[in-house]
């Protein structure tokens, strides 16, 4: 049968969609990695100018292509599949230009506020995030460590916070513009089911977890309470968010010195190795990328070398948060980061280089399928290669020595990953639960920081040492809020990377516990990730995951297996405890 022409029409149209597109985010790219690897005024102004026409394509896009919903059952797959990603290919612009500039132009603004926000005493001496960073991380006086989380907090949340107000409002409009009733519920169309499904399905994943949480918390709270007294952190209640070993408390792998299940028995943290080896930005970096070569994945192309910002430009300001790129959708691949010689660091190395081979494996399909599967997909790809740095793949490259094989040492590697990983997993939920309650309406500006609160104490377990008001937000002073990235995808990469990990450990043909398994130079590995990889958002993402895991369905089982042994030692540690708070 011939095809009808409404499905050469429809075929048509998305190919020409999918050229402007890519001509406008690659504008808008160019234009945003200068700004925010240079945070000035005119670059301000031109990624403002570059956001707002993309943002417009996109809404005129949208509303052409409803021409064709009546018809979808005439028109093949891969048309149909485009259609439907160009309804969530991004923030769309309110009807009114004026409210689509000022959209664009506060978008930008609450970004440069984050990059350039300092924290100044009386005295004009002034510390940025990453100076207040080390203070939480390594300072073990409270008092200090309230001083950086506050100033932080107070700074940078007032800055944002009527910038925001405003901003949900317009953003709003633009979503409903195109037919969704909020902007909440359009992020939670973008997972091949519908929005109240993929809300079910996060529930389903934290009540899978949330046991392993509570002990980790019960276990953490002990031990801080013993260290600071009854008057800085309750036996009872929430923990004090400062006391964390980082700003946002989402994860606490700092707080491991304090709390070593046995201690002296093995080394975990590879920092004074890294600082003894004088290891810089560039070191760190070919290390990780060491690791995907090892896989049969291809050397980053030297443009990567020579357009990447690894360190913080002296004499600039720069957005520091961590990100990766391809700037001009075509292997042009780049990382942006302020690179400390740590442990953290060279694990955030590996998940900003998990986003670029993704890019690398994808960059000739059409633009519309340059994504994850789906967002969750593309956070979980480095960090999933940072789970096979094992103590033995690390004594292999000369990052620890005399590696220790016994329970304990398991006990106390599994502790310092746990710490990361599983602290991580409420927050992972709290950013987007918080923010689909806003852009829903369900809580008022006056309201927005106690409902902050609310939540962090709900599904965290913490609270803020010190009173907040109504006039603070400090939702605000974390990246993502003013950045405008949504959130709920770190959750899902937390359960999905051991997901893959197990998947790949089998492809390498391992067969000991999980959390001994590295798939370093596994080419059977490699070549199931990469083909993962290549589909990018071509399908809807339970075949890509089925297609490297066998498994259709997102699945705590595997991050619950990976840390069985820390969990039965946590419920021996815990008995008798009351553990809620
Ligand atoms: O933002 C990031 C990455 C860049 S996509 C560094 N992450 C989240 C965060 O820092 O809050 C990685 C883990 C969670
Ligand atoms: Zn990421």
């Amino acid at each position: 049968m011939a095809p009808s022409s409404t499905a050469e029409e429809a075929r048509q149209f998305v190919a020409k969609a999918d050229d402007e597109f890519r001509r406008l985010l690659i504008a808008s790219s160019v234009a945003e990695w200068a700004k925010q690897t240079d945070i000035t005024t005119e670059h301000e102004a031109a990624a403002a100018k570059a956001g707002e026409e993309l943002m417009t394509f996109i809404t005129r896009v949208i509303k052409e292509s409803r021409k064709f919903a009546s018809a979808l059952d005439q028109l093949d797959a891969d048309t149909r599949r485009k259609l439907h990603l160009i309804k969530i290919a991004g923030q769309p612009a309110p009807d009114d230009p004026k409210q689509s500039a000022e959209l664009a132009a506060l978008a930008t603004e609450m970004d440069a506020i984050y990059g350039k926000s300092k924290v100044c005493d009386a005295a004009g001496a002034c510390k940025d995030l990453g100076a207040l960073e080390d203070i939480l991380a390594t300072s073990r006086n409270p008092a200090e460590q309230l001083a950086a989380w506050q100033g932080w907090h107070d700074t940078t949340g007032r800055a944002e916070r009527d910038k925001f107000v405003r901003f949900v409002e317009l953003a709003n409009a633009g979503a409903r513009g195109i037919g969704f009733p909020d902007v909440g519920a359009m992020w939670r169309s973008g997972y091949d089911m519908s929005p109240e499904d993929f809300q079910a399905e996060t529930d389903r994943l934290w009540n899978q977890v949330k046991p392993l949480y509570s002990q980790l918390h019960c276990y953490a709270r002990r031990t801080l309470n013993k260290k600071y007294g009854d008057k800085v952190v309750s036996k009872t209640g929430p923990i004090p968010a400062h006391l964390l070993g980082n700003m946002w408390a989402q994860s606490w792998d700092y707080l491991y010195p304090d709390m070593e299940p046995y201690h002296g028995v093995s080394k975990v943290d590879v920092t004074p190795a890294l600082q003894q080896q004088k290891y810089d930005a560039v070191k760190m970096v070919k290390a990780a990328e060491n690791f995907f070569v090892s896989l049969g994945m291809n050397p980053l192309p030297d443009s990567f070398w020579e357009r990447s910002m690894l360190v913080k430009p002296p004499g600039k300001e720069a957005v520091c948060h961590a990100s990766a790129w391809d700037v001009t959708y075509a292997n042009d691949l780049r990382i942006k980061m302020c690179i400390k010689p740590n442990h953290e660091d060279l694990v955030t190395i590996h998940h900003e280089l998990g986003h670029n081979y993704y890019f690398a494996n994808y960059y000739n399909l059409p633009v519309l399928y340059q994504q994850g599967a789906n967002d969750g997909f593309h956070e979980a790809i480095g960090d999933t290669i940072a789970l096979s740095m094992t103590p033995d793949y690390l004594a292999k490259v000369g990052l620890l020595d005399n590696v220790v094989k016994n329970d304990k040492a398991v006990i106390n590697q599994q502790l310092r990953l746990a710490l990361e990983k599983i602290a991580f997993l409420p927050f992972g939920l709290v950013v987007d639960r918080w923010r689909w309650d806003v852009f829903a309406g369900k809580v008022t500006p006056a309201q927005y920081n106690q409902h902050w609160w609310d939540l962090r104490k709900q599904y965290q377990g913490i609270a803020p040492a010190v009173a907040r008001a109504a006039t603070d937000f400090d939702p605000g002073a974390k990246y993502h809020v003013p950045a405008n990235v949504p959130y709920t995808r770190y959750f899902l990469a937390h359960i999905l990377q051991f997901q893959f990990h197990r998947a790949l450990c089998k492809k390498a043909g391992f067969t000991g516990s999980l959390n001994d398994c590295s798939i370093f130079g596994s080419k059977e590995a490699g070549s199931a990730l990469k083909a993962m990889l290549a589909m990018g958002a071509s399908r809807p993402w339970p075949e890509a995951l089925k297609a490297m895991t066998g498994e259709s369905q997102m699945d705590a089982s595997a991050i619950l297996d990976y840390f069985a042994p820390l969990s039965a030692w946590l419920a021996e540690q815990n008995k008798g405890q009351s553990c809620s708070w």
